[in-house]
């Protein structure tokens, strides 16, 4: 293995001392960013960088490469200056256009935008959970790959987490499932700077964290000062020593660390310094006062020396790499696999084919046969529900428990924790290697929603089952029945929701989500039967593809009226179509199981499927209109749900709420009467 770089006692101080200018200069230019934080944290940054991080600048995609995620995505600069000076391909200009239209150095840092940023991180601890993700993942592909004597995925995982990233639950709840699991891999340093924005820690945060981690099984340790580089690297080799439980090494820092009057000030936190305050800090580190983005020489060769190491590291992995695709020609092939993302050819040839005969279930159901149909095939799907398993239908049968000692099994339990689970989620999908999955009854997506926008922003091709989807679900009540988050889901950009209407459709739906590696892709799917769309009489399920079709065309093939619907309304619009057929009325029924997938066709087929020359057009979902008008237009209207549900056998709840073929014929000759159709 390669040797730490080691360089003279001064040097290290001058590297040290160039993150923090360079974070000073780069907020001072964009007169905005937080300057206080890089300044504190530059010798952690430094250390990890040179000393510890087993990572190869060139080849930021090194899939063994050690992960480092700065959860206090607000200290951006700290990571730009270390990327930049370690060598990646980015830019002193990029540095000097911090926060600037087009740049790779935005206010926060943005994965796939920046090479070395391994997540996106702002809003506070997201980047805690997305690391136990990563953490995960390692630890379960290390268990399903490497042989003795044959280590093909060793690496770990490092962050730097704040007071903001430790007050925010998201982080507790992950820290619980990362003692639980014994990830042993996961390295973090706290930054106990006792400052936030609003002034001192101590205004909102008393606990003992040492006490809090110790509690979740986490091996704990403390520097005393962030600028003692020898205490800082003794803690991380000891972390690193550290292989059963995770590990938290509290930093006692200072914000803005020698500047005369910002240090230890929250005005640090989010403001530049000012000209003045740059020099006179400057000064006070002996630096030249008039530099800007100066980066001495010694330290560019210093810094520069994490090539020639990380390549190394990546030629020792490789050769390794060779001797296990020898020893282990499938498995090797089957980690390729894994690791490119690639479907295995004719894995859609297991998707089950659904039919009438198969009887009637509840679109959940439907799914949990498609989960064991493709598990076999699709080795990298692995996941789980947060506690609710057995009502989910998301195991996978024979796949065994993911806990610490199995980490290489499939079924993962999240416990009670939606908002972990779903930054652990991308974490994994940021990892690689595994594609994987969440479940919790739909109206609980609220309890995850901030990770689902990540996901989305971070074009994640990670999978939730959302069940219970709507006051269908019954006598839980109106806590349990969604009724605005349907809505509020389609409104994050790049998200994907599929609400499928039955057995084939549901099968669609899988076969989607898996094809989806732009983005996240949410299945919502029902509590309640749904009846059985008898697909010898109207279109077959492959239409779903395209997010929605005709799938009961009028008679005469001349609509007069368009029924929209989704999910297990899909059943409801079809018995309705029937009461307006007889009475003369043509209708069309067009089952919309994805508006966004649908949205996203050429508007060819959009008006195939809804002609523009109808404009008498019911939707029907169980659920709040907003969104829908765009497709009913001004002529149409929404049987929809305006209000909470209530607590009752879901048969009388529908009934109450309009949910009746016989309402939505009502309506529908409402609408048809307005739109002058009738
Ligand atoms: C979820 C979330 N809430 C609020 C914010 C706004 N915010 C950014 S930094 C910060 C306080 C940070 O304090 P700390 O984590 O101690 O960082 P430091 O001041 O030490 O840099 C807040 C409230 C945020 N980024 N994310």
């Amino acid at each position: 293995m390669s040797a730490p770089l080691k360089p003279p006692p001064d040097l290290d101080r001058l590297c040290v001392d160039t993150i923090r200018t360079l974070a000073m200069d780069a907020v001072q230019a964009a007169n905005a960013g937080h300057p206080g934080t890089p300044m504190a944290l530059a010798p952690l940054a430094y250390v990890l960088f040179t000393r510890h991080l087993r990572h190869n600048p060139r080849q930021p995609g090194w899939p063994d490469r050690d992960r480092f995620v700065l959860s206090a995505g607000h200290a951006s600069m700290l990571l730009y200056a270390s990327l930049h000076l370690a060598g990646y391909d980015l830019s002193l200009e990029e540095i000097k256009n911090f926060r600037q239209w087009g740049s790779r150095t935005p206010g926060h840092p943005e994965h796939g935008l920046t090479p070395g940023v391994e997540t996106t991180t702002g809003p506070l601890g997201q980047g805690f959970a997305n690391g136990v993700g990563m953490a995960i993942a390692e630890a379960h592909l290390a268990a399903q790959f490497n042989r003795p004597g044959h280590v093909l995925v060793d690496h770990r995982i490092y962050a730097i987490v704040s007071d903001g990233d430790l007050m925010e639950g998201i982080s507790h709840e992950a820290a619980s499932l990362a003692g639980h699991l014994r990830l042993g891999k996961l390295i973090y340093l706290y930054d106990d700077n006792h400052i936030t924005i609003e002034g001192a820690t101590d205004l909102a945060f008393s606990e003992d964290v040492a006490q809090r981690f110790t509690g979740y099984g986490w091996h704990v340790q403390r520097v005393a000062d962030a600028n003692d580089l020898a205490a800082l690297d003794a803690a991380i080799r000891a972390a690193q020593a550290e292989t059963a439980r995770p590990s938290l090494i509290i930093v006692r820092s200072h914000i803005a660390w020698g500047s005369p009057h910002k240090q230890d000030t929250a005005e640090a936190h989010g403001s530049p310094l000012g000209a003045e305050e740059v020099a006179l800090t400057k000064a006070a580190y002996g630096w030249p006062t008039d530099a800007k983005f100066l980066v001495p020489d010694e330290v560019r060769a210093h810094f520069g020396g994490c090539v020639p190491r990380g390549e190394k590291l990546q030629a020792e992995w490789e050769a390794r790499r060779v001797a296990y695709e020898k020893a282990f020609p499938d498995l090797a092939a089957a980690w390729r696999a894994a690791l490119s993302a690639q479907l295995p050819a004719g894995w859609e040839r297991s998707l089950p084919a659904f039919r009438p005969e198969d009887g009637s279930a509840a679109t959940r159901s439907w799914s949990q046969k498609v989960i064991n149909a493709l598990a076999p095939v699709v080795a990298t799907l692995t996941g789980g529900s947060a506690d609710l398993a057995p009502s989910t239908n998301t195991l996978i049968k024979g796949g065994g428990d993911l806990e610490a000692g199995s980490l290489g099994a499939r079924n993962m339990h999240f416990g009670i924790r939606e908002h972990a689970m779903g930054g652990v989620l991308n974490g994994m999908a940021l990892h690689g290697g595994v594609r994987p999955y969440g479940a919790t009854f739909m109206v609980f997506s609220d309890y995850m929603r901030p990770s689902l926008r990540l996901a989305a922003l971070m074009k994640l091709p990670v999978i939730v089952v959302f069940t219970h989807d709507s006051v269908g679900l019954g006598e839980d009540g109106p806590t349990h029945q969604p009724v605005e988050q349907l809505a509020a889901l389609r409104a994050i950009p790049g998200m994907t929701v599929i609400r499928p209407a039955d057995g084939p459709e549901t099968a669609e739906a899988w076969r989607a989500a898996l094809l989806n590696t732009a983005g996240p892709t949410l299945l919502v799917l029902s509590r309640q039967k749904v009846p059985i769309i008898d697909r010898s009489r109207f279109a077959p399920a492959a239409g779903a593809l395209r997010g929605g079709y005709v799938l009961a065309e009028a008679a005469g093939g001349k609509p007069r009226l368009l029924l929209l619907a989704t999910g297990s309304e899909v059943g409801l619009a079809l018995a309705a179509r029937e009461i307006l057929e007889a009475e003369g009325t043509p209708t069309r029924v067009v089952s919309l199981p994805s508006l966004e997938v649908f949205a996203r066709q050429d508007a060819a087929y959009r008006d195939t499927v809804l002609p523009p020359g109808v404009p008498a057009r019911l939707a029907v979902e169980a659920a709040t209109a907003f969104g829908w008008h765009r497709w009913v237009g001004t002529a149409g209207d929404v049987v929809s749900i305006e209000h909470f549900g209530a607590s009752a056998p879901y048969e009388r709840i529908f009934q109450e709420f309009g949910f009746t073929a016989e309402n939505v014929a009502k309506r529908a000759r409402a609408v048809l009467a307005r739109a002058g159709g009738a």
